[in-house]
């Protein structure tokens, strides 16, 4: 059995540190296999690197493993700061000098664009997707001595739920994320049906919703309960609310086993009314943060959504009635984005009342979405492009600049309306300062009615 040094390489604290739950996932699969793992957080580490040379001197590793969340914050505001490669290629070369063993990284980030960050990092394999059947194997070659190609694509089917590896979180992670973040997260199910013009959701993870057992689930919140106090939990589906109903079966296992929970969780703002809400919220959710992405039926179209504003509208309400607070990520200047659809859009979000708005400016271009194919049709990138460092989509028909200032101009006074994405981090450390934990902007929202403030009135917190 071998030594595996597993590094989760993300420093991103935007919108707020999230526990690096990849590498508690490939953990849990490799101790299973009977290896020897050790889980270095650098962030958790205070990005110090004297600590992880370290560490990783003293553990002797067979094999290290990079688990790679971001590329970039996806935000046309933030320039070069919001790119992470460069950190995670320092940290490579950091490994390097600590260890002669193999280096092999894999991740969300590193899946998106596998060849183009092999080389930038100069790691010796990439493992493209699911980690916990292919580090294994991996490792199981390394180990035996075959030669294999530096970019590892596991052909095998996805993998089934019983493979799904449950995470092992580590104490002073948990310590150190909750203490940030008021959280800890947890995915039930992986993969997504549907073919948003941005996302890579679906090569991800999967073009099939592919639940984990509801009984495994629970029993993770079980544990998390037992061993690390009872922190709130993100479960982090790419969308919870799937349309198969599994989301529903998880619900009411949740409240059979009587765990206790409180929740939050990415929906999809269709598909379900205040039943659904009213079930989730009794297993324990909080606050629902929706993918709303465009706020006109032109734009929502073009995104590919599969549903209209009217949806959306009616989604909103169902929230408010419930007395649950939901945030609406909102993108501007997407595809078929004009002056017209644009003043469309900045009514409706006025509809939406005290539900919070986090709004973006231009979509980033990641390989493989049905958004660069149109891009590259569009004359907006070059065929050859990398696209390794930001590049936002615009759609042609806007002026950037007028659009950007119409927009601050009708979110202002609004503390509700969050935009640039940055105006989102200066408040949300404000109420950080206060000592309030969590995401946070739930706390902006307020309700109409018995015990609650005017459905018009912003929020009691700065
Ligand atoms: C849930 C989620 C969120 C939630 C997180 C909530 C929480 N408390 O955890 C919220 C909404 C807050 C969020 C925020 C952000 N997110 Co996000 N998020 C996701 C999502 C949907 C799931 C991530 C997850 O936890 N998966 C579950 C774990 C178990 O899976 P995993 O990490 O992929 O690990 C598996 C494999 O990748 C692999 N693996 C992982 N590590 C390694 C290492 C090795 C060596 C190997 C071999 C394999 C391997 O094996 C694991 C098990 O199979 C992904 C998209 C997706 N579907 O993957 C985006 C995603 C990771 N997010 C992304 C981004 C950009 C962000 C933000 C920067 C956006 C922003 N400005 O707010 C922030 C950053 C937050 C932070 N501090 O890091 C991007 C990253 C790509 C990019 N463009 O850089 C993604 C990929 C979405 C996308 N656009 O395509 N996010």
């Amino acid at each position: 059995m071998s030594r595996i040094f597993l590094l989760s390489t993300n420093v991103t604290v935007d919108p707020y540190p999230v526990y690096p739950l990849g590498m508690a996932v490939l953990a849990g699969a490799l101790t299973a296999k009977g290896h020897q793992v050790f889980q270095y957080d650098f962030l958790a580490g205070g990005c110090d690197e004297a600590l992880l040379r370290r560490a990783i001197e003293e553990f002797h590793p067979d094999l290290v493993g990079l688990s790679l969340r971001n590329i970039d914050n996806v935000d046309s505001f933030s320039g070069g700061n919001g790119w992470y490669l460069a950190q995670a290629r320092d940290q490579v070369k950091l490994v390097r000098k600590a260890t002669g063993a193999p280096l092999v990284v894999g991740g969300p980030a590193f899946s998106i664009m596998p060849e183009a960050i092999l080389d930038y990092l100069g790691a010796d394999y990439g493992i493209v997707g699911e980690g916990e059947r292919a580090l294994c194997a991996l490792i199981d070659r390394l180990m035996s001595g075959e030669t294999i190609p530096p970019l590892f694509v596991d052909s095998g089917p996805a993998l089934k739920r019983e493979e799904m590896a449950a995470p092992l979180y580590r104490q002073d992670l948990v310590e150190f994320y909750v203490g940030r973040s008021g959280m800890i997260n947890l995915q039930t199910k992986r993969g997504c049906p549907f073919v948003c013009a941005y996302c890579t959701y679906p090569f991800l993870e999967g073009n099939r919703f592919r639940p984990r057992d509801p009984a495994a689930v629970v029993e993770d919140l079980r544990g998390i309960r037992r061993d690390h106090g009872n922190p709130t939990v993100f479960f982090t589906d790419s969308i919870f609310n799937d349309s198969e109903g599994h989301y529903l079966v998880l619900a009411e296992e949740i409240i059979r086993s009587q765990i206790n929970v409180r929740w939050c969780a990415f929906f999809r703002p269709a598909g379900m009314g205040r039943p659904e809400l009213a079930l989730l919220k009794r297993s324990g959710l909080y606050a629902l943060e929706l993918g709303t992405d465009a706020a006109s039926d032109a734009t929502l179209s073009e995104l590919g959504k599969g549903f209209a504003f009217s949806e959306v509208l009616r989604f909103n309400e169902d929230c408010l009635a419930e007395r649950l607070p939901c945030a609406h990520f909102i993108i501007f200047g997407g595809p078929g984005e004009t002056a017209a659809t644009l003043a469309v859009g900045l009514k409706n979000i006025a509809a939406l009342g005290p539900s919070v708005v986090f709004a973006f400016s231009g979509i980033r271009i990641l390989p493989g979405s049905p958004l660069c194919e149109r891009a590259r049709r569009e004359g907006v990138i070059t065929a050859g492009q990398s696209l390794l460092e930001p590049f936002y989509y615009h759609s042609p028909s806007i002026d950037i600049d007028s659009m950007n200032e119409l927009i601050r101009h009708s979110f202002q006074g609004f503390r509700q309306r969050i935009f640039p994405p940055s105006d989102g981090q200066v408040r949300m450390e404000v109420m950080r300062r206060f000592g309030f934990s969590g995401i946070l902007w739930d706390r902006l929202v307020s309700f109409a009615g018995k015990g609650g403030r005017g459905r018009e009135q912003c929020a009691v917190i700065p």
